[in-house]
C-alpha cells in the first residue's frame, strides 16, 4: 500500500476510534463495578489550574505534544519547565473543585489532575481505568500518552489500559474542562451549580482476560414469572458456557455465547420488588474464567389509561425531587453516608418515590435508594433551550442516555427514564426528543419513558396539557409553580387541569422558596409561612386532578445555583428546599408529610 493511502486509512480509523469512545456500544461499560476487584485512585490528586489551556495549546493555539500530561521533571538546573505537579496544590477526588478551594468557587475552565500509583501485573488479567463521572469534558492520559476522551458530566466511562501500564510507578493525568458551551448538554443556562472536577470515584478495575462485561436481568415486559436477560463476554468465543443462578429461587440455567452474547430465560415466581418490600435476590453469573454476583429485584411497571401500575396494581407516586448535592458540607455528594442522609429525609417525608434531577445521579445513590424501597425517575440533562437542531448535541444527549441506561438497567427501582426537562415547543425539539424516546425504548423496552413539561396552555376550563411531545412519552411530567412564578398561592386551590392524552401525569415540580428560620405572614415571600401556603394550596389543586399518578415537588434540600444571587436570602442557593442545606426542616416539609402519610396509601 502506498504510504499516503495507508496514512489516510490510519487517520480514518483513528478518527472513528475517538468517535466511538464517545458513542460506546451498550455492552462496553463494565456492569456492577462494586463486585469487581479494584484499586481505588481516590484521595489527593495534584492539580494545576489552567484557564488559558497553556498546558494543552502552544502560543499559536495548536495542541502540543509535550503538554502538562507529560508530567515533565527538570533534568538539569538549566531546564525550562513552567509547571510542576509535585509542588502544586492538591484536592480530593471524588469531589468538586468549587467547594474545595476558595479561588475555584466560580471557576469554569480547565484544571489538570495528576495521580501517581503503583501497579504490578498479574498474568491473564485485564485492567480498566474507570471514572464514575467527570464534569464535563475529560481527556485522559496514562504515563504521558493520551488514552481517550469523554464528554458529559454525570455518567461513567472506562478505558482498557492493560498494555499501557508499567510495572511499578505509573501516573494518570486528566484534563478536566467544565466550560459551558451552547451546544453542550446541558447548555449554558442551568439552575444548578456547574461543579467542576472528577466528581465521582476513580478505579483501576481488574478482570480475567475473558470476562463478563455486561448483563441485563429482569422480568420480561408484562410478565411476573419470566426472567429474561443476556450476558456479554469480552474476549470470549462462540460456544462458551454461561451459567446464571438465583439460589434463593433455586434456579440455575445455562446458556451459550453466540456472537459475543448469551441470552437466557428463567421461569420463576420471585417475590416482587415494591416500596413496602424492596426484595432483592442474589444473582450469580459464571463463565469458565469469571464469576460475578449482583443483587437484583424483579417487578413490572406499566400504564393503563391514566394509571401507573407496579406489579399490575395501581400505585400513587409520593415523591420529592433531589439534586446530587451534599447536606451540611455542601458541594457534590461524594459518599454513601451523604446519599443515605438525603434518602432518610425522603423517608421521613413519607415518600415512596424520588425524582433524581436533572442528570444521572451516582450508582451508589441509585442502589441505596433501591434498597430503601424508593421508586426512581432518572433523567439526562436535556434542560431548557439546548440546541435541538444540532446533530452533535443530539449525539451527545443520546450518548448520555445510553450510558445512563447501560449502567442502571438492572435496577428494579428505576421505573422511568426521563429524556428532557422544560424544553420549549418546536419542530426541531419534537424530532430530537421523539428520537430520544425511541432510542430509550430500543435500549430498554421494560420501563416507562417520560419528560417534564412546562408548556401547558390556558384552556377554558383551566390548564390544558396538549404539548405534542405528550404523544411520544408514556408518562407526562408537569412542572408548574402556582403561587411562586404564577399567581398567588391562594389562587392555586381552584386551578383545574385537563389533558389531551389518556396517560398518567406526574406533577414533576411544584413549590416555592423560603429561607429557613425566616417567619412572617403567608403573603410574605421567602418566609416559611409563604412556602407552607404554596404547598397547602397546591396540594388542594392536586387533589382535583383525576389523572394525577404522583408528584415530586421541588425540592428536598436547598441547593447551590448561580442564578440565585439575592443577598441575605439566597446567597447562591435556590431556596425551594423543604430542608435547608444545613439540615433544618421548614414548615412546608410537614405539610407535604401530612399529605403523604394521611392520603394515597
Ligand atoms: C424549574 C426547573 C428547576 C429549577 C426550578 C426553579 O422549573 O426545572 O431546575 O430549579 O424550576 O427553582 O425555578
Amino acid at each position: 500500500m502506498k504510504p499516503i493511502k495507508s496514512l489516510l486509512i490510519l487517520l480514518f480509523i483513528s478518527s472513528f476510534t475517538t468517535l466511538f469512545a464517545q458513542d460506546r456500544a451498550f455492552s462496553d461499560l463494565l456492569q456492577n463495578i462494586d463486585a469487581r476487584e479494584k484499586v481505588s485512585l481516590n484521595g489527593l490528586w495534584d492539580i494545576i489550574v489552567d484557564p488559558l489551556e497553556n498546558g494543552y495549546y502552544n502560543h499559536r493555539l495548536q495542541p502540543m505534544d509535550n503538554g502538562y500530561f507529560k508530567n515533565a521533571k527538570m533534568q538539569s538546573p538549566s531546564d525550562l519547565i513552567e509547571y510542576n505537579f509535585d509542588t502544586s496544590d492538591q484536592i480530593i477526588v471524588p469531589g468538586d473543585w468549587n467547594t474545595q478551594m476558595e479561588k475555584l468557587y466560580y471557576y469554569e475552565g480547565t484544571v489538570w489532575y495528576k495521580k501517581d500509583f503503583n501497579y504490578s501485573a498479574k498474568t491473564n488479567e485485564l485492567v480498566y481505568l474507570y471514572f464514575e463521572a467527570v464534569n464535563y469534558e475529560a481527556i485522559v492520559y496514562l504515563n504521558g500518552e493520551r488514552i481517550g476522551t469523554h464528554t458529559g458530566g454525570y455518567t461513567p466511562f472506562q478505558f482498557e489500559v492493560t498494555d499501557k501500564l508499567k510495572e511499578g510507578d505509573n501516573f494518570v493525568v486528566v484534563k478536566v474542562d467544565n466550560k459551558r458551551k451552547r451546544e453542550n448538554v446541558p447548555t449554558v443556562n442551568q439552575d444548578w451549580w456547574n461543579y467542576g472536577g472528577i466528581t465521582r470515584s476513580v478505579h483501576l478495575i481488574s478482570t480475567p482476560k475473558t470476562h463478563i462485561a455486561d448483563y441485563s436481568i429482569q422480568l420480561a415486559k408484562g410478565s411476573t414469572t419470566d426472567i429474561q436477560g443476556w450476558v456479554t463476554v469480552e474476549n470470549g468465543s462462540d460456544g462458551d458456557n454461561v451459567e446464571i443462578s438465583i439460589p434463593e429461587l433455586r434456579k440455575n440455567v445455562k446458556s451459550i455465547v453466540k456472537n459475543g452474547k448469551a441470552n437466557f430465560s428463567i421461569k420463576a415466581k420471585p417475590t416482587l420488588w415494591e416500596p413496602k418490600n424492596p426484595k432483592l435476590y442474589e444473582v450469580t453469573i459464571k463463565t469458565a474464567s469469571d464469576e460475578i454476583t449482583d443483587t437484583i429485584g424483579f417487578r413490572t411497571v406499566s400504564t393503563q389509561g391514566s394509571k401507573i401500575l407496579l406489579n399490575g396494581k395501581e400505585i400513587f407516586l409520593k415523591g420529592i425531587s433531589i439534586h446530587e448535592e451534599a447536606p451540611f458540607k455542601t458541594g457534590r455528594v461524594t459518599s454513601k453516608e451523604e446519599c443515605r442522609i438525603l434518602l432518610q429525609w425522603a423517608k421521613e417525608l413519607g415518600c415512596n418515590y424520588i425524582r433524581l434531577a436533572h442528570y444521572p445521579h451516582s450508582e451508589t445513590m441509585v442502589r441505596e435508594a433501591e434498597k430503601m424501597g424508593f421508586m426512581i425517575w432518572s433523567e439526562i440533562p436535556v434542560y431548557w433551550t439546548i440546541l435541538f437542531d444540532n446533530k452533535d448535541t443530539y449525539a451527545n444527549a443520546k450518548n448520555q442516555l445510553t450510558e445512563m441506561i447501560s449502567r442502571d438497567k438492572n435496577r428494579a427501582a428505576i421505573l422511568m427514564w426521563s429524556v428532557a426537562n422544560e424544553t420549549p415547543e418546536g419542530e426541531a425539539r419534537l424530532d430530537f426528543l421523539t428520537n430520544l424516546t425511541n432510542e430509550a425504548r430500543k435500549l430498554d423496552n421494560t420501563r416507562l419513558i417520560t419528560a417534564a413539561l412546562d408548556t401547558q396552555s390556558e384552556g377554558e376550563g383551566g390548564k390544558m396539557i396538549e404539548d405534542p411531545l405528550g404523544k411520544a412519552v408514556d408518562v407526562i411530567g408537569i412542572n408548574h409553580y402556582c403561587g411562586w412564578y404564577v399567581d398567588e398561592p391562594q389562587k392555586c386551590s381552584s386551578v383545574k387541569w385537563a389533558s389531551a392524552y389518556d396517560k398518567p401525569m406526574i406533577m414533576s415540580e411544584v413549590g416555592g422558596g423560603a429561607l429557613y428560620g425566616l417567619h412572617g405572614s403567608k403573603n410574605e415571600r421567602w418566609t416559611e409561612e409563604y412556602q407552607a401556603e404554596v404547598y397547602r394550596t397546591n396540594i388542594e389543586m392536586m387533589r382535583n386532578i383525576e389523572f394525577l399518578s404522583g408528584l415530586s415537588p421541588w425540592i428536598l434540600m436547598d441547593f447551590r445555583s448561580s442564578r440565585r444571587p439575592l443577598k441575605r436570602i439566597q446567597e447562591d442557593f435556590n431556596r425551594k428546599g423543604l430542608i435547608s442545606e444545613q439540615g433544618m426542616k421548614k414548615q412546608a416539609f410537614y405539610i407535604l408529610r401530612d399529605y403523604y402519610l394521611k392520603e394515597n396509601n
